[in-house]
């Protein structure tokens, strides 16, 4: 921890309440404040979601982070080749004059549609401030990372009109079904519910190739080939509906396209998906059985999105849920609600306050190919990413030729590194906003320093509590640092008096002023929340009224997926490493997963901080002992992996275990290494995105790739 001078024995500790966001579980915090220097962060046992659990990362990361002596503390200008690692120290006025001659130089030239924004989404303030700034410039042109994320799972709750993510009430439930997630590593909230519900005599069911920590406390375990767990969800609802184990009334009132999913599952007897997952058939069943014996939750994560079966995939499991009788009842998964009053920050995204003209959001880049995720009916207006990276290579369907990107790390995190290098090597301008250096910073033209979580304020709706949770701003920014929403209205400013915006959609000064604007009529206010660090709110079950979707009930059948022109019930389809021809199969012998967490990481973040690096210093690839053998590889050797068609490869070192199926390596994500003279700081090295893919096979609805499940080889490095 931070240690602040001799004489803070003799000043005021102040202990805030407030919010960590290290990652999305959002833990309630006790934020430790001497002289305006953070002391120590600890949990807040009194936070209704959190109850007290936290993390390393939590404890250590923001502190380790603010506090680094590698923080970047001032605007950085480009001087030599880019990514040549030279940079002059410029003012903030020099910065964002600079910014805003090459980004109005582009907008004349290229037209408003060629500036792009890169941020990791529109759940948190910050991301809003960046949709709202490009489409003050006229843009309607922003990248999230969620189709590498939740976005499946997103997209399949909302067409089926559920809208459960983050309602999993573990704490009630008698039987939790956990489909691809580890929440051991991944959620410290989860885990702690789920050990709770195992004591008390509860029941767990995974499905997951690996051997997770849940699988430890669980009664059964389905053990699927990976990307094949639709048909284990299609025929689970075939036994439900076969077995009568179905909510009759629910699926009666408040269901639509019941008759049409039972002739789909129909096709799935528990023997066919025991032959496409390789799931034993009375497992199946014996799961089914497991959870109609509600109530219930779902449980889910990565494991089933983000590939390019993953919003059918989803759907098999949320029609499952659907016709359970689970929806929003006691122990099974609630809807999300919000405070009557209150805007949620996606809702802001929407509202046709802050719209471009309908003919320029049209032409989003993505938006004709995937209208449910891209563009104005999209999930959150965004793009889809691999149209854009294909844009700035190509200039097709338009070009695009600035970019800003302020809260991801693209270069590790997007698939295909040596493309996504290529493309922001070849842009106009690009303009970066981080705390520290990172791989994709080290491409820009322009950095700006930014304020990190503990100089920021935020508001989160928390569905899982349900309470609305409040990020404080604890400490004065370091050295120059700005948060997001002031780099906005800094660079719209300067953008304006050169004549280049085409209207304000930034009506907010400050981050309070936005938090106010989302607390809106709700009741709660400001003051609750800096005192409390979080607020809860009146919530009913068995919300049934109306389900948001275009005939106002539960689609089985999903008339917003007919209508753009995909298969509207829940479909299996072949992994894409079964397509393969066999003499692919035989140079690329085994099956890769990536993106494992680790409790020390979030994604790329923290890799240079001393107490993570000693955890885990290095990348490491999961392989089954046979496996190992068959490879002639051994324990800690270091090797390479390579994947059909990738150019660059990936170093990691063995780790042999049976938590991976034979013929299965897993690995994790976000590895680079700060500091060090390779390129891209080893971004081209140990990423595993470097022998990934963006170009598809896509999600038909969600345009997400397969970012695990694809054929690879090991070599030895
Ligand atoms: N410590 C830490 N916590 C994090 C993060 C972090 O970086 N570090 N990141 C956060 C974010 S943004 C996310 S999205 C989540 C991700 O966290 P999770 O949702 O838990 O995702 P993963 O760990 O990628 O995968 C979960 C499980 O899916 C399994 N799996 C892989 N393929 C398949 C399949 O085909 N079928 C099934 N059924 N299972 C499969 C894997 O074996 C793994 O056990 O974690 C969040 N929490
Ligand atoms: N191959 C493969 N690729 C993956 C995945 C995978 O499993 N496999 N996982 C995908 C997933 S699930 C995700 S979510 C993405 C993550 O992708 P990214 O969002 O790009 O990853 P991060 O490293 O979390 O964040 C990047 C930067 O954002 C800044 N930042 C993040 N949060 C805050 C904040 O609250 N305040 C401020 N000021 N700055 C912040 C951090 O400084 C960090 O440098 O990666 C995806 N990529
Ligand atoms: S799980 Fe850890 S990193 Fe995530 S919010 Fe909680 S304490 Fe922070
Ligand atoms: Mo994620």
């Amino acid at each position: 921890m931070h240690k602040s001078s001799a004489t803070s024995d003799s000043t005021e500790l102040k202990v805030i309440p407030s919010t960590c966001c290290e990652c999305a579980v959002q833990c309630g915090s006790l934020v430790h404040v001497r002289d305006g220097v953070v002391e120590d962060i600890k949990p807040n046992p009194n936070h209704p979601l959190s109850k007290g659990a936290f993390c390393i990362k939590g404890l250590r990361g923001s502190t380790g982070l603010t506090y680094s002596e590698q923080r970047l503390l001032h605007p950085l200008r480009r001087v030599g080749e880019r990514g040549e690692g030279r940079w002059e120290r410029i003012s903030w006025d020099e910065a964002l004059n600079f910014a805003a001659d090459r980004c109005a130089a582009v907008r004349q030239k290229s037209g408003p549609l060629s500036l792009v924004g890169v941020c990791n989404n529109a759940n948190a303030g910050r991301g809003v401030a960046m949709v709202m700034l490009l489409r003050s410039l006229g843009s309607p042109n922003w990248m999230i990372n969620q189709d590498l994320c939740g976005g499946c799972r997103a997209v399949s709750s909302r067409a089926t009109g559920l809208d459960i993510t983050y309602g999993e009430d573990i704490d009630n439930a008698r039987c939790a079904l956990v489909v691809g997630r580890n929440s051991y590593e991944a959620d410290p909230v989860e885990w702690i519910a789920l050990k709770k519900l195992k004591k008390r005599g509860g029941q767990i069911v995974v499905i997951d190739p690996k051997r997770t920590p849940t699988v430890g406390i669980a009664d059964l375990w389905l053990r699927p080939k990976p990307g094949t767990d639709a048909a284990i969800g299609l025929a689970a609802i075939r036994v439900m509906i076969e077995e009568s184990l179905y909510d009759n009334e629910f699926v009666e009132r408040f269901t639509h396209g019941f008759e049409e999913l039972r002739e789909r599952a129909c096709e799935f007897t528990p023997e066919r998906a025991a032959e496409l997952s390789g799931v034993p058939a009375k497992d199946i069943v014996a799961a089914t059985r497991m959870y109609a014996q509600g109530p219930s939750t779902f449980v889910s994560g990565h494991g089933i999105d983000a590939f390019s079966a993953g919003v059918q995939t989803f759907r098999a499991f949320h029609c499952l849920v659907g016709i359970s009788g689970n929806v929003d009842r006691l122990g099974g998964n609630r809807r999300v609600k919000k405070p009557k009053g209150f805007l949620d920050t996606l809702q802001v995204v929407h509202d046709p306050k802050f719209r471009l003209p309908k003919e320029i959001e049209n032409q989003t880049l993505g938006a004709d190919k995937y209208p449910l995720w891209a563009g104005p009916r999209g999930w959150q207006t965004a793009c889809h990413n691999p149209t854009v990276i294909n844009a700035i290579l190509t200039g097709q369907p338009y070009p695009v030729r600035a970019m800003y990107v302020s809260g991801a790390n693209i270069v590790v995190t997007y698939p295909n590194t040596p493309k996504t290098v290529d493309a922001l090597r070849s842009l106009d301008f690009l303009m970066v906003a981080s705390d520290t250096m990172t791989p994709t910073a080290e491409l820009a033209d322009i950095i700006l320093p930014k304020t990190t979580a503990l100089e920021e304020s935020d508001l989160r709706l928390q569905p899982g509590g349900p309470v609305i949770s409040l990020r404080q701003s604890v400490a004065a920014p370091r050295g120059e640092a700005r948060n997001d929403l002031e780099i906005a209205l800094g660079l719209f400013e300067k953008m304006q008096t050169r004549g280049a915006v085409t209207t304000n959609f930034l009506p907010w000064k400050t981050e309070d002023e936005f938090i106010e604007h989302l607390l809106g009529d709700s009741g709660i206010t400001l003051e609750t929340l800096r005192r409390d660090g979080y607020a809860t709110y009146p919530y009913s079950l068995e919300n049934f009224e109306k389900f948001p979707t275009p005939t106002g009930k539960v689609e089985l059948y999903s008339e917003a997926i007919a209508r753009v022109g995909v298969d509207p019930l829940p479909s299996y389809d072949e992994p894409t490493r079964d397509r393969a021809d066999s003499d692919v199969k035989l140079q690329f012998p085994l099956t890769l997963l990536t993106g494992d967490r680790e409790k020390t990481y979030h994604h790329s973040r923290f890799r240079d901080q001393p107490w993570a690096k000693k955890i885990s210093p290095d990348p490491r690839l999961l392989i089954h002992p046979e496996t190992a053998r068959a490879m002639s590889v051994s324990q800690d050797q270091w090797v390479r992996i390579e994947t059909l068609g990738a150019r660059g490869s990936c170093k990691v070192k063995v780790k042999i275990t049976e938590d991976t199926p034979e013929g299965v390596v897993s690995t994790g994500m976000g590895w680079w290494r700060p500091g060090s003279m390779t390129p891209g700081s080893g971004a081209f090295d140990v990423n595993i995105n470097s022998v990934m893919t963006y170009d598809g096979p896509w999600d038909p609805i969600s345009g997400s790739v397969d970012s695990r499940g694809i054929r690879c080889r090991i070599v030895a490095a």
